[in-house]
């Protein structure tokens, strides 16, 4: 990349290079984040009078799309540049005679404190983190494309082996054969198999048996023959059943390759119970969304839950074994539950036959605190002991130990890694948005914010959960990795500094075949295409139509639309800043083009700020109410305060595309997105935010439109053209809608992510048997950062707790 640097001052626009240092300069700040870059760039572009090529086109322009970062010192600058997803390399570049020289990491972090106005060296060194040992010899993927995809390496890695070194792995698959039990019985292979090769002679002879009779033959009726011969129940319901996975164990041992292995693994019975941790927030299946904390993570996680189970059922039933797995959902009990039903220990999910949502109280610290809810920046010190008093839940509610621990966000992701330590059970973690990511300076102004957010907890807990975690399932590539312009949410957990705190020198290896993408679907029996008239009601169609357009309750809805004819722009979310309501609103109302055509319909939480307690929400209904008397919006928009129950949640965006409507997700930032698979699932031709996720959902012009929510004009105006295309040829809106249905339907559906996601925890549960890689070493490692550093800060924040009282 210094080469890059070098052939711009080689080239005639050193001198642009120059001005450019210069006009950084002006700049108040002394470290300039990707988005300062730009502007300072395209500032220097203008004042320049350059053409529209120089931005992009020229070599400087070349250097300035790779740069992450310029941290600005008296006689240098320093770069951080991004020459490649997922690898950074740091220089600095002389201001006088623009020499060049590379920087070491740690040179990096200290110039970062230094800026920060925390550098120290007097006081001796920072404690530093560095987890890339711990994975030096473990196998890892090469091409940043193909990160995500471990587990397809994974399976590479290990026919590879099975076939170069198939005395040694053989015999470790053999053995992870005898391994699996279930209530107390023997699975797969009894003691009759005690050695490779018996297995292998027996395999032909049982092929040969199970050959012989009608293929659609219960198990049942040949089960003692198997047994007499070694083989216990999990191999298949019916003899073709048998048959084909035995044949395919036969295929695995005499040619491995990694669709054999994959293949064979994901037949093995050894998932039967899971818990799926997600401790904050109000956890429930009613009442619960759209308050502070909880959203997407709790659709996701009984989505989840539910499908996970259909899944188990149907893969036991094909094993041949009496399908019962049970699913629980581990959750904090909420003793004031607010009309919730937080406070239920047990609570079942509707529509399954043993999926439960299992809430255990916080320990009574401080009942000021813990008899409420508290914001999930404030969690932290009740943490270990809520892992501690599940444990004992778990077991008796399960009779056992799980088989497989699912965390969820940060703090859930730490319970699973503590639960999954004294259990000894496959670990999965699962981010749905990492903290860090989201807030610019979180690392470098941790003390200033720490009173709000804790970020030194919360960043401490996620770097132990990633690195302990068998396997971490992500909703995107990007998620992981980011993009050829932009940092993933994981690797801004490589390399950075908390001013006197620590450096993290390597905080993650994102090329360990740890990473999976497994997106997630959306609950089919409530989102569906408009179109589906038989399964819609029409009392509530009619009910959700009067609540969008024109019911007159100050209570629920605000504003009267003149015109409820015109075609609604739609959009549904949380009052939360980075959700951006009012961006869309402001995008509205500058752009009375825009509203001779179309009306605004907003579905977000509340409508009054003396109802929330929440600061952000507080500030956006504020705002949100000026931006509508500012462009004189009252008649054009309506603004619903309402909670909605699941179903019509469902509908809604059915009654939307009914009309030929639009859903606009325009949020500064959007990790995955799931009303974005809500609408387009429902029919609705879909605008959403080109940062995050939706990047990935939507194909742009195909099936649907990228938007970005800073360019409000730009965005004005590509609505604006699809609404003149569908006037002029109503069959647009029709097919825009046809792909966004089809889109959903085959990329994103619960089936896919399950069958995935059982496959992984099989997969990874092999591979850690199987490599018998030492990960002691690096558990250790992570466990005394829990204990050294998290620990004794979280009880910090529980003695702040005891003085303050409440935690509102
Ligand atoms: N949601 C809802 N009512 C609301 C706002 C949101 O039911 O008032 C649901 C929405 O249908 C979606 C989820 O909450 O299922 C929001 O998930 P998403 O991933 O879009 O965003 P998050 O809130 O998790 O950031
Ligand atoms: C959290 C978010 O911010 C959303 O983007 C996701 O869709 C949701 O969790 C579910 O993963």
């Amino acid at each position: 990349m210094s080469d890059l640097i070098q052939t711009v001052i080689d080239s005639e626009e050193k001198a642009d290079l120059r001005q450019f240092i210069g006009l950084l300069y002006q700049q108040e700040k002394r470290y300039l984040l990707r988005s300062d870059i730009l502007r300072v760039f395209s500032e220097y572009c203008s004042q320049a009078q350059k053409e529209d090529s120089f931005f992009s086109g020229s070599l400087l322009g070349q250097l300035i799309y790779f740069t992450q970062e310029f941290i600005l010192e008296n006689e240098s600058l320093c770069l951080v540049l991004r020459p490649v997803i997922a690898r950074q390399e740091y220089c600095r570049i002389n201001r006088e005679d623009l020499r060049v020289e590379p920087l070491s990491i740690q040179e990096y972090l200290d110039l970062c404190d230094q800026t920060a106005g925390r550098f120290r060296p007097q006081d001796g060194d920072v404690l530093e983190l560095d987890f890339q040992p711990f994975y030096d010899f473990s196998p890892s993927i090469r091409d940043s494309k193909n990160i995500g995809k471990g587990v397809q390496f994974l399976n590479r890695f290990l026919s590879s082996k099975l076939f170069q070194d198939p005395g040694r792995w053989q015999q470790r698959l053999f053995q992870f054969l005898r391994l699996h039990r279930h209530n107390g019985s023997q699975l797969l292979i009894n003691e009759r198999i005690q050695t490779l090769s018996q297995l292998s002679a027996q395999l032909k002879r049982v092929i040969a048996f199970v050959s012989a009779r009608r293929p659609e033959e219960p198990y049942a009726n040949f089960r003692f023959d198997l047994q007499s011969l070694g083989f216990e129940p999990g191999w298949g319901n019916t003899a073709a059943r048998v048959r084909e996975t035995l044949e395919i164990l036969d295929a695995l041992l005499d040619s491995p390759d990694h669709e054999t292995l994959e293949a064979f693994i994901s037949r093995i019975p050894m998932v039967f119970r899971v818990v799926l941790v997600s401790p904050h927030g109000w956890f429930g299946q009613e009442g619960v969304l759209g308050r502070p904390d909880t959203g997407g993570q709790v659709v996701y996680v009984l989505d989840q839950a539910r499908s996970l189970e259909k899944q188990l059922i149907e893969d036991h039933t094909l094993a041949g074994l009496e399908p019962n797995p049970k699913v629980v959902i581990l959750t904090r009990l909420i003793p004031n539950n607010d009309g919730t039903r937080s406070n239920q220990r047990l609570e079942k999910v509707y529509g399954t036959d043993n999926v439960w949502i299992l809430r255990v109280p916080l320990r009574e610290f401080n009942p000021a605190v813990t008899q409420n809810w508290i914001s999930r920046f404030e969690i932290w010190p009740y943490l270990e002991s809520f892992a501690i008093d599940s444990e004992k839940e778990l077991m008796a509610e399960l009779r056992g130990r799980p088989d497989l621990i699912v965390g969820n966000y940060s703090d859930g992701n730490l319970v699973a890694f503590l639960l999954a330590r004294r259990l000894g059970v496959t670990q999965c973690i699962i981010a749905h948005a990492l903290e860090k990511a989201k807030y610019a300076y979180s690392n470098l102004q941790w003390e200033e914010l720490d009173e709000q957010y804790h970020f030194s907890l919360q960043f401490t807990a996620d770097l132990i959960a990633m690195n302990a975690a068998n396997f971490v399932v992500t909703s995107t590539y990007q998620e992981i990795a980011g993009t050829a312009d932009s940092v993933g949410q994981y690797e801004s957990h490589r390399t950075f500094t908390m001013p006197d705190l620590y450096h993290v020198v390597s905080g993650i290896d994102l090329f360990n075949p740890k990473f999976n993408v497994v997106p997630p679907g959306v609950n089919e029996n409530i989102y569906f295409p408009y179109t589906r008239a038989e399964d819609r009601t029409p009392g509530d169609r009619e009910r959700l139509e009067q609540l969008l357009f024109s019911l007159d309750d100050p209570d629920q809805a605000y504003g009267h639309l003149v015109d409820p004819g015109k075609r609604p722009l739609f959009s549904m979310a949380r009052l939360d800043r980075i959700k951006n309501l009012t961006g869309l609103a402001e995008c509205f109302g500058r752009s009375p083009a825009l509203q001779e055509r179309c009306n605004l319909i907003l579905v977000a939480g509340k409508l009054r700020a003396e109802d929330s307690t929440d600061r952000e929400e507080i500030a956006e209904i504020n705002r949100l109410y000026e931006i509508i008397d500012r462009y004189g919006l009252d008649g054009k928009i309506r603004w619903l305060g309402v909670r909605l129950a699941k179903v019509d949640s469902g509908e809604i965006y059915r009654v939307i595309a009914d009309r030929q409507g639009i859903f606009v997700q325009p949020a500064l930032f959007e990790a995955f997105g799931l009303t974005i698979l809500e609408s387009m699932i429902s029919g609705l031709p879909t605008f959403a935010t080109r940062f995050g996720g939706p990047l990935e959902i939507i194909q742009d012009g195909v099936n649907g439109f990228l938007i970005n929510p800073n360019a409000l004009e730009e965005t004005a105006e590509k609505l604006l053209e699809f609404v003149s295309k569908c006037e002029a040829n109503p069959a647009y809106w029709q097919q825009i809608s046809e792909r966004a249905v089809q889109r959903v339907y085959s990329t994103y559906t619960w089936k896919i992510h399950t069958t995935r996601l059982l496959t992984l925890a099989r997969i990874y549960g092999f591979w850690n048997y199987g490599s018998q890689e030492n990960r002691e070493d690096l558990l250790r490692y992570v466990e005394m950062l829990f204990y050294l550093l998290f620990r004794p800060r979280a009880q910090k924040l529980l003695e702040r707790h005891f003085q303050r009282d409440s935690i509102e």
